[in-house]
């Protein structure tokens, strides 16, 4: 039956357009002249999924036939962004399934905007994790992406009167081809209760917990193919339900509602994904998601583990299992619980397996974003973890003790227990304590860590301790996002750069060759007028696509300064106010980006974007040499459409705050340049692109930390710069608010007596800076030639090399080929 394996497989032109067909009829129940859009979406879907499933069971049956050692990446959030496209990049058939679908009178970008893409993660380091599963594929690093399918994602974002409002993301609504439900892995965790001592059958001592409640775990999978390669690894999602073993009759009394409600209370784990970027309050629900999805996984894993014929004491030899920030932290605690209470284990050789096979990277240098938990909620929920968390602390303070003696100060400050007030769990001491390594996420971040936010346990481990840049991967960051651009670079270099990216460099044979620099402009302003085009649609706003496309894009936080970019609007607007004919570089202010919905501070800067874009837009005296547009729902979907179109890409957070960002990396492999300050991982793409290719601005971290500790008076800097004084006033007079004085006096508030993050001391760094941008760009030549270096010089930014260097200093694994056999 060749002809049917080949509709399945088959890469041809023709092979795909029978197979298109195949499934509209057979699995969308559709015949052309009734098909909807988004029939003739999920039957491209189907049919790209028939190919990944070919490579995706080969994959499996080599790591099964091998027991091929696997990467376990334990993370609370995935931003997969949509999978349609990059599949059809990684499996090598774009132009050809693009041809069929055309032939078929149909087109494929259209089709490709159908997609709901699941928002399964709030930013960085969601994306990051996406970015590191389509790495390892591409590598042919054996891994499991393991995580929540959270029923809901991160909301959609409407702006309504300049407001955020936050709408529920119903992205399973059309159903989602492509995931595979495999029930017959489920799993079940327990939660709440109490426990009891006992004693076994060897005399031993033993622990017992008799849990409130049961939820069981199903596992959905998703292929995640590499680049041009055979290897599909799979990406399990969790989804909670209630046990219908469970005999709620029996446990209610006759309780119909209860049962119901009990079974709502198990679905009520994978409901949800929390929209906060900074872990905020201590919330019992996310707690336990947390417990619920690294439970299941490393449940999971042990079942493999026995599948594969390893015994349970090489666990650490099968799996690594990275933690992606402290979400998974519970690893610690719940892999000895298994290991000892469910596996018969002893306490040192379970600690022993604990500690080679956790790893643990930290995102964050904002100390009230470090996860922890009251004692009472994590008792309640969690009572076995604890006794073992007192456990495990007990011996780590005594190892304390032994390496700095007398030093009860240390203790307390390092201790698993933060007893200073309320009493709370730290989940950051706990994976320090239970990994082997622990890494930040770019140098300066890194050094931080170990300086300030861990510098305790680096001075206990300083072995544990690494760095590994983050990396963004140009598959779908570049190949899919910005064909045009790649077609010019393959056209001139070849396209190995697309899996060693570090191959860009040979693009500055080509920096002085003026045919090349045209091209390559007239890429930028070809890009950039399709963005006009969909701000005029989106926003009603009309764009000059001559101007300096100036974008901020990202979650809305304090310390990540948006507000310091209005500033600078302001600035501008009241230079033109001032001087109505004074020649300025024209610029188009765009923004893009969500705020957790508690936070108000974050939701009234949108609001005051959206106001300065309100008045600045229409003032005829601004005669069209500056717009700001603020395009809703900020998406992956989205921030493909706008990295492309950027000329200049703002990363302007305090120094000292932002742990790497990656942003910043796309927008300068697209051939942005870079206005930044010293912060994350801009220190070292500056360090790479050459600092006469980048616009550095501001305070470095020391500094911030000098000038904090000599006391800041923000009302010095406002009272000593005319144009920073202006600008307060200018928002402080109502003239963006119809004269409403209250409405951003929290704001300027904040800025006046406090300014956290020293907008004030940055602000005439910044104006200076932006100043220079200007007039830069006003030479194009120029301007190209530096956006051509910087895309040239990007190399080292790809999450191929940052995968690498986890491969090789952290997970110690190889690769494993797939070939493609029957
Ligand atoms: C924790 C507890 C309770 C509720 C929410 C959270 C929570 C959720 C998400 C805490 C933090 C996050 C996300 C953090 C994040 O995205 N950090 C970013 O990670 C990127 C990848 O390493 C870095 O580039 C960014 O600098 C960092 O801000």
């Amino acid at each position: 039956n060749l002809q049917i394996e080949d509709d399945r497989t088959g890469l041809s032109v023709e092979c795909l357009k029978r197979a298109f067909l195949d499934n509209l009829f057979y699995v969308q129940g559709k015949f052309p002249k009734i098909a909807t859009k988004n029939d003739y979406y999920m039957a491209l879907a189907y049919t790209v999924r028939d190919r990944l499933l070919q490579r995706w069971i080969n994959t499996a049956v080599i790591y099964t036939e091998r027991a091929s050692r696997t990467v376990s990446y334990l993370s609370a959030e995935f931003l997969m962004g949509p999978h349609l496209g990059n599949n059809l990049v990684n499996l090598g058939i774009y132009d050809q399934v693009k041809q069929a679908v055309s032939e078929l009178g149909l087109d494929l970008e259209d089709l490709l905007e159908q997609e709901e893409e699941p928002g399964l993660g709030n930013g960085g380091l969601g994306r990051l994790a996406a970015c590191y599963l389509d790495s390892m594929a591409t590598l042919e690093i054996p891994s499991l992406g393991y995580g929540i399918r959270y029923e809901f994602g991160i909301f959609d974002q409407d702006i309504r009167d300049g407001w955020q409002v936050e709408i529920t993301d119903k992205w399973l609504h059309c159903g989602n081809p492509w995931e595979i439900a495999r029930p017959e892995w489920e799993v079940y965790v327990k939660l709440g209760g109490h426990t009891e001592a006992y004693t076994d059958e060897h005399g031993r001592y033993r622990v017992r917990w008799i849990p409130y409640q049961v939820v069981k775990g199903v596992p959905h999978d998703t292929p995640i193919l590499g680049y041009k390669t055979n290897t599909a690894n799979t990406l399990r999602l969790w989804t909670a339900e209630a046990p219908e073993s469970f005999d709620f009759g029996a446990f209610n009394s006759g309780d119909y509602l209860g049962a119901v409600q009990a079974k709502m209370v198990s679905e009520n784990l994978s409901k949800v994904l929390y929209p906060n970027d900074d872990s905020s309050q201590g919330k019992r629900l996310r707690l336990a998601q947390q417990i619920f999805f690294v439970s299941c996984s490393l449940q999971d894993m042990i079942r493999i583990v026995f599948r594969q014929n390893v015994p349970l004491e090489k666990f650490h030899e099968k799996f690594v299992v990275q933690l992606n920030d402290t979400h998974p932290a519970i690893a610690v605690a719940e892999l000895m619980r298994l290991l000892i209470d469910e596996h018969d284990m002893g306490w040192d050789q379970a600690w022993s397996i604990t500690q080679k096979s956790l790893a643990y990277t930290n995102h964050t240098l904002l100390p009230e974003a470090l996860e922890r938990w009251p004692i009472s909620l994590f008792r309640s929920l969690l009572p076995r973890h604890l006794e073992i968390i007192y456990e495990i602390n007990y011996h780590f303070l005594e190892e304390v003790k032994a390496k700095f003696p007398g030093d009860s100060d240390r203790l307390r400050r390092m201790s698993l227990i933060d007893e200073s007030g309320e009493k709370y769990v730290r989940m950051a001491h706990l994976a320090c304590v239970g990994s082997h390594s622990i890494n930040g996420v770019a140098a300066l971040h890194t050094k931080l860590l170990q300086q300030d936010v861990l510098r305790d346990f680096y001075q206990m481990y300083p072995e544990k301790f690494n760095n590994k840049t983050n990396g963004v991967t140009p598959r779908r960051f570049m190949v899919l996002s910005n064909p045009r651009l790649t077609n010019l670079i393959s056209s001139k270099i070849g396209d190995s750069w697309i899996k060693h990216l570090k191959d860009l460099k040979k693009l500055e044979a080509f920096v002085d060759d003026p045919e090349f620099c045209h091209q390559w402009r007239s890429i930028k302003s070809a890009i950039k007028h399709d963005l006009v085009a969909y701000i005029q649609k989106q926003n009603g706003i009309s764009v000059n696509p001559d101007s300096i496309f100036d974008i901020q894009a990202k979650r809305f936080h304090e310390y990540k300064r948006q507000h310091l970019n209005a500033l600078h609007i302001i600035t501008l607007y009241n230079r033109i106010k001032a001087n109505p004919d004074i020649d300025i570089t024209p610029r188009t202010f765009i923004f893009g980006g969500k705020a957790a919905p508690g936070y108000y501070m974050a939701k009234l800067i949108i609001k005051l974007l959206n106001s300065i874009a309100d008045v600045v837009n229409n003032d005829p005296d601004v005669r069209d040499r500056l717009k700001v547009v603020f395009l809703k729902d900020y998406s992956v979907k989205f921030a493909q459409r706008v990295y492309p179109a950027a000329d200049l890409s703002e990363q302007i957070s305090m120094a000292g705050k932002e742990a790497s960002g990656t942003g910043n990396m796309k927008f300068a492999l697209n051939g942005a340049l870079t206005i930044g300050t010293l912060d994350g991982a801009n220190v070292e793409i500056r360090d790479e692109v050459g600092a006469e290719n980048f616009f550095i601005f501001g305070l470095t971290a020391p500094e911030v930390y000098a000038l904090k500790a000599r006391g800041y008076r923000p009302l010095d800097y406002y009272h000593s710069n005319r144009e920073l004084k202006a600008v307060i006033d200018r928002i402080a007079s109502g003239h963006f608010s119809h004269g409403d004085t209250q409405l951003f006096k929290p704001l300027l508030d904040s800025l006046l007596h406090r300014d956290e993050y020293l907008l004030f001391a940055d602000y005439q760094a910044y104006i200076d800076c932006q100043d220079n941008v200007s007039q830069v760009y006003r030479d194009r030549d120029r301007w190209t030639r530096m956006s051509i270096l910087n895309v040239a010089r990007m190399g080292k930014f790809s999450s191929d090399r940052s995968i690498r260097d986890y491969c090789q200093d952290i997970w110690n694994i190889q690769s494993v080929p797939i070939e493609l056999g029957e």
